[in-house]
């Protein structure tokens, strides 16, 4: 196939273009850097030293024998958008291609507003695209978990099915989102869903959870050369990979608030097999079809006791802390999202477990002299008055 891979230099969009290109595919990456700028805004510094896209691409294509190509560019540039797509023919786009932290979206107004601009009008133009330049592409949305929030009822795939006063309906999953980020996933979701509708596009929708995890099967070929960011920071860093973190540098674990508040997981090398599965499995024209991409929830408390019992075994001795939480969200709330298309379309997750976290450690170990302290407050809140 050949596959367009929008906001491929990040870190699951690189990860996504090797992965891909092993298994035989024609891989076009596209990037605008984005994230680097905010990494300077904020001083921000990953983990390892990731190579520039560039020296990447040249290295793959030394050892592989399917190539990948990248064009540097923003999905906000119409004609740049345009001209890519007319002149590569994807068989699928995959888009990561977004500004993807909720705290950055919620440090200002700017922020508020790059973000919900940046995402939804990169996305409609995306689709406009589509629409005049291959309106049979399959097109494969990463959305987030995050789009639900915390409702009080099962979540379902994407859909409900609703009855009400003696009528009903299939409508799309109602949507409870914790961030001005998140919500400009539920507004592509919205935009995606009516472009299937009005014009018989066709597109999987990824609602992804947390990812963790730093290497792959491709990445491990030559990890100096192969890796990806790995962020521990408040902007970018996730809760998993910066609990790592705080405790190979012996600090205490911050859990945001009481750590009863229940998240989806899953493993990078399970991010990759869920695309691959989507790529496979190409739905109809004009479905809008929706996958819960995680493979198994629990509470921030339970997390950061795996992590501290993996770290025990390696010698460390990190306690947990619960903070006043920054952010706005329920902390105490019932959680049963369904995820189970993946799972019958052949996934076989990866148990986070102590074992994977130990493996983590050892090689965030290496890397810990590059940890800056500072990187780790989480300060931006959710509430701006608070101040
Ligand atoms: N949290 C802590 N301690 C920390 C950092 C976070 O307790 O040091 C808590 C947060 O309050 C939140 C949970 O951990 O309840 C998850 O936070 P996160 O920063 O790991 O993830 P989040 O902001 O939700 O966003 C991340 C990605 C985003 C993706 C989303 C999937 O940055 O791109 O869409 O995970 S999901 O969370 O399912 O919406």
């Amino acid at each position: 196939m050949k596959i367009l891979i929008l906001g491929g230099d990040g870190y699951l969009g690189w990860p996504t273009a090797m992965h891909l290109s092993e298994k035989g595919n024609d891989i076009l990456v596209v990037d605008n850097f984005i994230k680097k700028k905010i990494e300077s805004e904020f001083g921000i510094e990953t983990l390892f030293p990731v190579k520039t896209l560039q020296e990447r691409v040249e290295k793959w294509n030394d050892l592989s024998k399917n190539k990948i190509e990248f064009a540097i560019g923003d999905l906000l540039n119409y004609r740049f958008l345009n001209e890519v797509i007319s002149k590569f023919k994807p068989d699928s786009i995959i888009h990561y291609a977004e500004q993807p932290s909720a705290p950055y979206s919620m440090a200002s107004r700017e922020r508020a507003t790059f973000t919900q601009y940046n995402n939804v009008i990169g996305n409609l133009n995306l689709l406009f695209s589509i629409k005049k330049n291959c309106p049979n592409v399959h097109l494969i949305k990463l959305g987030t978990l995050g789009e639900y929030g915390t409702p009080n009822i099962d979540i379902e795939e994407g859909w409900i099915d609703i009855k009400h006063n003696g009528r009903s309906d299939r409508l799309l999953f109602p949507k409870k989102p914790g961030s001005f980020y998140h919500l400009s996933k539920v507004h592509d979701s919205a935009n995606i869903e009516f472009a299937c509708r009005i014009w018989n596009l066709r597109c999987t929708d990824l609602n992804q959870g947390v990812v963790y995890g730093t290497t792959t099967d491709q990445i491990n070929k030559d990890f100096e050369s192969f890796c990806t960011s790995y962020h521990y920071d408040g902007i970018f860093g996730t809760i998993i990979n910066r609990f790592i973190a705080q405790l190979v540098t012996k600090k205490d674990l911050t859990v945001f608030g009481n750590g009863t508040q229940r998240r989806g997981f899953l493993n990078i090398i399970d991010t990759l097999k869920c695309i691959e599965i989507a790529t496979l499995n190409v739905p109809d024209k004009g479905e809008f079809r929706v996958f819960n991409q995680f493979t198994e929830f629990s509470s921030l408390n339970e997390l950061a006791d795996l992590v501290i019992s993996a770290g025990k075994e390696l010698g460390y001795d990190s306690k947990k802390i619960n903070i006043k939480n920054p952010r706005i969200e329920m902390e105490d709330h019932y959680y049963n999202p369904k995820n189970t298309s993946l799972i019958s379309l052949g996934l076989k997750p990866i148990k986070l477990n102590k074992k994977e976290i130990i493996k983590s450690i050892k090689l965030v170990e290496k890397y810990k002299n590059n940890i800056k302290d500072n990187l780790f407050d989480a300060k931006i809140k959710w509430n701006l008055n608070d101040e």
